[in-house]
């Protein structure tokens, strides 16, 4: 069964092809194996593309056809892009259609015959949010890979979206994840009018995704991950910019595109809520604190206030991820003891009408 699906590699950035990501074209892979092994000659943190970018369609007869039950989503709670799947399950109503299952948050041994750290499984629930894979009995994310693929050589990341049916990955890209959840499902979802990516707003939704990308949910990898100075200073000046742009979009509406949430906003919101916590230390974004700026931090509290968001959010899973995880860059795995901000105090957004 598994040897009839061809999965589908590509060799350019994902975020690139937002407009038109049906069509791919093959390649070869660049190869890392963790997100740490991501650095140029410049010192530059250089993100690879994802592998898996096979479709879920809402037509019967497609290979993989949107169906109750049959997709499952391994996550990370710590993990930004994968808590924008999450966030997109819970608001579209597809919590009994697609079941989650979370990592530990801080990475582990994958294998006992190598020494790559990345996503495992606990070996029971005793840990709060995390348990052990129910499907495949994996001890990691990156069997599930080895699983799906013999010959896969690149990063073990996640979100993984599962098919039981082919025992296969169907795509590890968060970005095409969230296109396929907005849409393909909506014969199940319990929110299918709710749509994130309307046909009026897609362009400019494309455009805000790029540079908010670029400089701020890529930006703050790349803040913290430079490994020489100019390479930082290049970066940093470029999430101050974009975070910029943005306090001065949103004090003059409720959300990135307009008066309505779109993808763009919960694109956006996952960074901003790891970025006190976690980016303004873990990765040195502490030219001014998201909580410095008035629009930018109350549209957080709203965003995270919308039925569904806030269990995306486990700040415990967040913090022992990043700063247990990279020992690069924070070598004995200390824990700063704050900020601690509750999202739940109440916000000025409602001054916008929606
Ligand atoms: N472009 C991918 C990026 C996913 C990604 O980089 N996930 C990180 C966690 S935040 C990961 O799993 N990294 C594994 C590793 O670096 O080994 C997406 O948006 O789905």
């Amino acid at each position: 069964m598994i040897s009839a699906i061809s999965t589908t590699f590509i060799a350019f950035a994902p975020e690139k092809r937002s407009s038109s990501i049906k069509s791919f074209s093959q390649g070869t892979i660049r190869m890392a194996r963790s997100g740490l092994d991501q650095i140029s000659a410049t010192g530059a943190f250089d993100r690879s593309p994802s592998t898996f970018r096979n479709f879920i369609s809402k037509d019967p007869s497609s290979t993989f056809p949107a169906e109750s039950g049959r997709y499952h989503l391994y996550i990370s709670y710590a993990c930004p892009w994968a808590s924008r799947c999450i966030a997109y399950i819970n608001v579209k109503g597809l919590q009994k259609a697609i079941n989650v299952t979370s990592v530990q948050p801080k990475w582990g041994r994958t294998k006992d015959t190598d020494d790559h750290m990345g996503w495992v499984f606990p070996s029971n629930t005793e840990q709060e949010g995390a348990e052990p894979d129910p499907l495949n009995g994996a001890k990691s994310i990156r069997d599930l890979y080895e699983l799906a693929s013999t010959n896969y050589s690149g990063k073990y990341s996640v979100p993984v979206l599962w098919d039981k049916k082919f025992e296969t990955i169907v795509n590890n890209e968060s970005s095409e994840i969230l296109r396929m959840l907005n849409t393909e499902f909506n014969d199940i979802a319990e929110n299918a009018s709710l749509d994130l990516y309307p046909p009026h707003l897609q362009s400019q939704i494309d455009e805000v995704n790029d540079w908010v990308y670029d400089g701020i949910n890529n930006g703050v990898y790349k803040c913290g991950f430079a490994t020489k100075q100019a390479a930082y200073d290049e970066a940093v000046e470029k999430l101050y910019e974009a975070l910029d742009k943005c306090e001065e979009i949103l004090s003059k509406q409720r959300y990135l595109c307009g008066n309505a949430l779109t993808e763009a906003d919960i694109r956006l919101f996952v960074t901003l809520i790891r970025f006190d916590e976690v980016y303004t230390v873990h990765f040195k974004c502490n030219k001014k604190q998201l909580h410095e700026y008035p629009n930018l931090f109350n549209y957080t509290k709203d965003i995270f206030q919308i039925p569904g968001m806030s269990t995306t959010v486990n700040m415990e899973h967040i913090k022992r991820h990043y700063y247990g995880s990279h020992p690069n860059i924070n070598r004995y795995g200390i824990i700063p003891v704050g900020p601690n901000i509750d999202y739940t105090t109440p916000h000025d957004r409602d001054r916008f009408s929606t």
